[in-house]
């Protein structure tokens, strides 16, 4: 599937200015009035979103129907990605060979579309159930008592029903819990503190599960980072020193049944800002990735984590690396649960490849910029899509002009 019309309205204008970007989502009111005529007309508060009700709708509200062009195509049976699934048992070992041919792999994966598969990645295959249980109960919650938890204005942590919370059209079918992690002060338990202090003390379990889950996720981050540190080439510790005090989010995704599938989207395409994203879905399936101009679903395996590159190392790598353009779809008959770690810098810290990237004929492909530069854009001004970078830079350097 062609995915162009997804991104039309960002791609064909290179330089946004800050007004165009303020507008980027209230665009989308529009776009939906094309509805098919087949669809409810419930109004979508993300206070009282009742999912129990939303997933018997035959005909779903028109606030979740997507354009055609950025639907999937359900006539053809769906390719599947399946590789490169990555081995990392070796270079855990500190197998050298083991180690160079898991970069290879890794390097022809990231340079093509940014995506790859991880086996023996050292991760406890009881805490990922672990974390799948409790995200299972959280989300099996009467509305009132996820609400406990919902994101209140200006705080990007919490539970959101849809992203209702900020956006009016083309809504994800999904439900998400999100909460922010880092590791920097060994005293703090930040997940598990955000738990207790939320939710109270029914979920102090679920918040050490998520404590464990996303240390486990910090580390397998930072082994991660060596191998594309020596898939590209450069000192091997350059990306992992970079990321020791990364501060993360972690969302779990919750994607009910919807009876429409063929008009709503789990997740419309993107990519994802970040730098990197390990993912655990369950085994429904529903994953798809953006690849030689086709969208290809990736069939759930039970023991792999999903990797995929993000915007901000696409300009650590100087751009040698590719953003994974990527989306959700959802099904008819069962809910899918996946787990997503988004691996971020410190706030402050400036994004900028290390110079044997940049070294000889090449130049740089993006200014510096922080990490709190891009997550303020994609927070305040613009919804992640297929060309969240490259607006990013047009805004950030229309911003730095003297009269701006
Ligand atoms: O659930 C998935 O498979 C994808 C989730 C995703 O893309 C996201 O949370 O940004």
């Amino acid at each position: 599937m062609d995915c162009s019309s997804a991104t039309s309205t960002t791609l064909s204008r290179p330089l946004l200015l800050l007004a165009d970007l303020q507008d980027h989502d209230h665009h989308e009111k529009d776009h939906n009035n094309e509805s098919s005529g087949t669809t409810t007309n419930i109004n979508i508060n993300p206070l009282t979103i009742d999912w129990s009700f939303l997933q018997k709708q035959k005909h779903i509200p028109k606030d979740f129907i997507w354009p055609k062009g950025d639907l999937p195509l359900i006539t053809s049976a769906k390719e599947e990605l399946r590789e490169p699934l990555v081995d990392l048992e070796g270079f855990f070992k500190g197998d050298e060979m083991a180690t160079r041919a898991a970069a290879e792999l890794v390097r022809q994966a990231c340079s093509s579309h940014g995506f790859f598969q991880v086996i023996n990645h050292g991760v406890d295959p009881h805490l990922i159930d672990l974390a799948h249980q409790h995200m299972e109960s959280f989300f099996k919650l009467p509305t009132s008592e996820k609400l406990r938890a919902r994101k209140m204005p200006g705080s990007p942590w919490g539970y959101s029903a849809a992203h209702a919370e900020r956006f009016s059209s083309r809504l994800p079918w999904k439900e998400t819990l999100s909460f922010g992690f880092h590791d920097q002060d060994c005293s703090v338990s930040v997940v598990e503190d955000y738990f207790s202090s939320t939710l109270g003390k029914d979920f102090e379990q679920t918040g050490m599960v998520y404590q464990m889950y996303c240390e486990a996720m910090m580390r397998l981050s930072l082994a991660i980072m060596e191998l594309l540190a020596i898939s590209l080439g450069v000192d091997r510790k350059y990306y992992k020193e970079f990321f020791e005090d990364a501060r993360s989010i972690m969302r779990c995704n919750y994607y009910p049944p919807c009876m429409q599938p063929n008009l709503a989207l789990g997740t419309g395409a993107h990519c994802d800002p970040t730098s990197l994203t390990i993912l655990h879905q369950d085994q429904v399936g529903g994953l798809e990735v953006f690849q030689n101009d086709n969208w290809l679903s990736v069939p759930p395996l039970k023991n792999a984590f999903v990797i995929n590159i993000g915007d901000t190392f696409m300009a650590l790598s100087n751009g040698k690396y590719k953003s994974c353009l990527h989306r959700a779809v959802v099904n008819r008959y069962k809910e899918r649960k996946s787990l997503a770690f988004f691996l971020c810098p410190k706030e402050d810290k400036v994004v900028r490849p290390p110079h044997e990237l940049v070294l000889g004929e090449q130049t740089r492909m993006y200014p510096d910029f922080t990490w709190s530069d891009l997550l303020h854009f994609t927070r305040s001004f613009y919804r992640a899509d297929s060309a969240t970078l490259p607006n990013f830079i047009s805004w950030l350097l229309s911003s730095k002009k003297p009269n701006n």
